[in-house]
């Protein structure tokens, strides 16, 4: 596999992507099965050469122009509130979500970001650590490849992911504040656990022991589990540099498309991809366009 292309990327001795069939490839991926297994979260340090960074951390400078903000509260569920429930249940407990993302179509396709995202090793490393047959680059030509940017004062609250699981490399840490934090396997399929959730949202002594914190540094990549472990960033400090995550997604499946309602909240556009996507989606619903 073509491994040429990211050899000044990726150090290739921490993660050897050029011998798949090595004993050091298979001890790489053990580690990171079982630190999955144990709490749907592992990072392999220094992933990308220290040398690489400041031309990726470039490259995010020249693109940030495309930058798409947003300022909203959201519950951990990304849902609306529910009258029914109590004020302070997890489904009515709104925090600020403030940042924004630099879409994958601000790349160019000969980016250092984009080669490291599709380079087939990675794609086989990914799928063999996740226990997963394949994985594809997520077909969406918005939300396949971007750049999570957390500028001083901004912060991502409390959440579940809607997707199975998340690759991401922080490329440009903040001074203050930016710190991944995450409570492992708070609910589990048919438990919601949403006693336990509160407590965390509260931030109460019995919240915080369950809350584990990642030490991640510029080149770090982390692969995390996010259905059942509500995560979060917390405030990136006012007087701090801004934080700059990639996010490289993946699905199982190829040729996925993002939901055109998500589309629009998370860009503030969406592309003629989405709606064609959204009308074929309605046809295999058997409903009328
Ligand atoms: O920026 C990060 O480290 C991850 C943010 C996150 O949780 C997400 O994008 O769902
Ligand atoms: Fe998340």
């Amino acid at each position: 596999m073509d491994t040429q292309r990211i050899a000044h990327l990726i150090d290739l001795e921490k993660l050897p992507l050029d011998r798949l069939d090595s004993d050091d490839y298979a001890q790489v991926v053990a580690a990171a099965q079982a630190e999955l297994d144990v709490d749907g979260c592992t990072v392999i340090k220094g992933f990308l050469r220290s040398e690489a960074l400041p031309q990726l951390s470039k490259e995010i400078t020249t693109i940030r122009p495309q930058l798409h903000e947003s300022l909203i509260d959201i519950n951990p569920y990304f849902s609306e509130g529910d009258p029914l429930l109590p004020h302070d249940h997890p489904v009515n407990t709104f925090i600020e979500r403030s940042g924004g993302f630099i879409p994958r179509d601000a790349f160019n396709p000969t980016s250092d970001f984009e080669a490291v995202y599709q380079n087939p090793a990675f794609l086989s490393f990914l799928s063999d650590c996740l226990n997963v047959p394949e994985v594809h680059c997520f077909a969406d030509p918005l939300a396949g490849l971007t750049i999570n940017v957390l500028d001083s004062g901004q912060q991502f609250a409390w959440h579940f992911d809607t997707n199975d699981f998340a690759v991401t490399c922080l490329i440009d840490e903040s001074k203050e504040g930016g710190l991944f934090e995450y409570s492992p396997g708070i609910r589990s399929d048919g438990t919601e656990n949403f006693a336990g959730i509160a407590e965390v949202l509260a931030d109460r002594p019995a919240g915080r022991a369950s809350v584990k914190t990642l030490e991640l540094h510029p080149g770090d990549l982390q692969i995390f589990r996010g259905r059942n472990s509500v995560h979060r960033v917390t405030r990136v400090g006012v007087e701090s540099t801004t934080r700059n995550t990639a996010v490289f997604a993946y699905t199982e499946e190829a040729g996925v498309i993002g939901r055109l309602e998500r589309t629009y909240q998370l860009f503030g556009r969406v592309l003629p991809a989405h709606q064609e996507a959204e009308r074929q989606r309605v046809r295999s619903d058997c409903l009328k366009d």
